[in-house]
């Protein structure tokens, strides 16, 4: 039989016979690509996403009575904890670090619609004094981090940076990279990978046609993480490497730590196999998912599987019952990532997002629906929870830590002005601590605010070059009693001149 015999034979046999409905307009190339791109197991795909998707569109399954908060001694806290514990973290911390242990995971394989560009999102530039991106940001925040554990520890050391990519985004990002040489950072260092690819369905169970001979895909889920760390040979990688601990992030933090020592550290002295990094609930409706224990197990419960009266539940001595907020940021063991890549990937459940895709309809044209029309299926990073033999969690400042870039300077949260502001208002505080001063363009002073409520402008702009300093540390020596314009950049350049005058 013809080759596109049999394959129509197959995919009618799965009541997927439409895909080549405009075989015969299709050239050669368009053909190869098509037949190519006919993922294996394509009928059970979108049967078993039919069945989600109807899922999701019927009431929401609340999880409410099968909640329960995390145990207080799995959950760390850097506010709660006085600085001895805090700096024996970073000490452990900066020494796994120092010995080629810790390994940053980005996950940057996401369309980033929300935000509304036509790129990856890493390569977004807030509109900092500095015009720096994201991943100039991370990258900077990386080799600041090697500097500090080689020089408490008297060696050179390297934290290799993964970048999980998908189709859509590894061309633009590796380009991007080596444009901007890398950020300065060893090639060798930065190994991208991408994530496998699903199709999308109509609620009837048919995959979507997105151009006469393509099927429109989409990425698997930041959880495709584990299918695609065995597809590219990353768990090899690590290991050939010497890495033991990962930390897993979103691109869009701008203020995430890359590699945070005190993280690193409290999750290593815990013994802990996999680690969540959370920040308390804002109030109780934030659209954020919660970490905690649902039958036993350790989850994060989206914010539309629990009602509002236990999303709203408040802890005896004050505080949500619920609180711990994920903000995408993860450690894992290697060894857990193996068994969970190995064994238990096949486990982690589909979740549905229901979309507008882009459609050819029966006469050829190309519709853009205005309703939502398709089903794309996801795994979540944060489902392997479940698998863990030692879990624990380490709430952190949102302040410090967490402003996240989603949308669009249209909406009124996570938006390239709130993440500014964001950076802004810390360095603003870390320059006060440091003892620095602001005047204005007439040479008087610029009033302090100290609380500052992260979505605000600081009285003055100043802004820190990671390479300077990633947390803080060691500005006194620059700022102590001395005065800057705004805005003001503290970067290389000037932290030279500074000390030279
Ligand atoms: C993520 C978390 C959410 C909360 C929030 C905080 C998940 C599933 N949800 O929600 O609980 O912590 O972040 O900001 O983690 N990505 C891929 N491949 C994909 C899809 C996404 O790599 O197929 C990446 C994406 O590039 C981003 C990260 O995963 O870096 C999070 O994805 P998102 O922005 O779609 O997740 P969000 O904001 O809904």
């Amino acid at each position: 039989m013809d080759p596109p015999e049999e394959v129509r034979a197959r995919l009618e046999r799965c009541g997927q016979g439409h895909l080549l409905r405009f075989w015969a307009e299709l050239g050669p190339e368009q053909r190869r690509a098509l037949l190519a791109a006919l993922p294996p197991g394509l009928g059970e795909h979108c049967r078993l996403a039919a069945a989600a998707g109807a899922r999701q569109r019927g009431p929401p399954e609340r999880l409410d009575g099968r909640m329960e908060p995390l145990p207080a001694e799995l959950l760390g806290s850097a506010r709660r904890s006085g600085p001895a514990a805090l700096q024996r973290w970073e000490a452990e911390g900066l020494y796994q670090i120092s010995q080629n242990k810790v390994a940053v995971l980005l996950l940057a394989g996401g369309q980033g619609t929300r935000l509304g560009v036509s790129y990856p999102k890493g390569m977004y530039n807030v509109g900092l004094p500095s015009g720096k991106n994201l991943y100039q940001i991370q990258a900077e925040r990386i080799r600041k981090v090697e500097q500090l554990a080689g020089q408490r520890h008297r060696c050179k050391c390297a934290i290799p940076w993964y970048i999980m990519t998908s189709e859509f985004t590894l061309g633009p990002t590796e380009e991007f990279f080596v444009q901007h040489n890398y950020f300065n950072l060893d090639r060798s260092n930065v190994i991208m990978f991408e994530q496998r690819m699903l199709p999308a369905v109509t609620f009837d169970g048919k995959a979507i046609l997105e151009e006469k001979g393509k099927i429109a895909m989409a990425p698997d889920g930041n959880g495709g993480l584990y299918r695609a760390l065995v597809d590219n040979k990353i768990l090899d990688d690590m290991k050939q490497r010497g890495i033991q601990y990962v930390h897993v992030y979103c691109v869009d933090n701008i203020l995430v730590k890359m590699a945070d020592p005190v993280f690193i550290g409290f999750c290593v002295s815990k013994g802990a196999d996999c680690g969540a990094k959370v920040v308390e609930k804002a109030y109780p409706t934030e659209p954020v998912g919660v970490v905690c224990c649902v039958d036993g197990v350790y989850q994060v419960v989206e914010y539309s599987e629990v009602s509002p009266e236990t999303a709203q539940q408040q802890r005896p001595e004050g505080g949500l019952m619920f609180s711990a907020g994920n903000i995408c940021n993860h450690f894992f063991t290697v060894d857990f990532l193996e068994i969970v890549a190995q064994k238990c990937e096949p486990q982690l459940k589909h979740h549905v997002a229901i979309k507008k895709v882009p459609y050819i309809d029966k006469e050829g044209n190309l519709v853009k629906p205005l309703k939502p029309n398709g089903i794309k299926l996801e795994k979540f990073v944060f489902d392997v929870f479940q698998f863990s033999k030692n879990f624990v969690a380490f709430e952190v400042l949102r302040e410090e830590e967490f402003s996240p870039l989603k949308n669009a300077d249209t909406a009124d949260k996570d938006t390239p002005t709130t993440a500014r502001q964001a950076l802004l208002a810390q360095h603003y505080r870390w320059a006060l601590k440091a003892g620095a001063r602001f005047v204005d363009e007439n040479g008087c002073r610029i009033p302090e605010k100290l609380s500052l409520s992260g979505t605000e402008d600081p009285p003055a702009v100043c802004e820190i070059s990671p390479l300077v300093s990633y947390f803080g540390e060691g500005l006194e020596v620059y700022m102590k009693n001395k005065d800057f314009p705004s805005p003001f950049v503290l970067d290389e350049t000037k932290v030279e001149m500074l000390e030279n005058s």
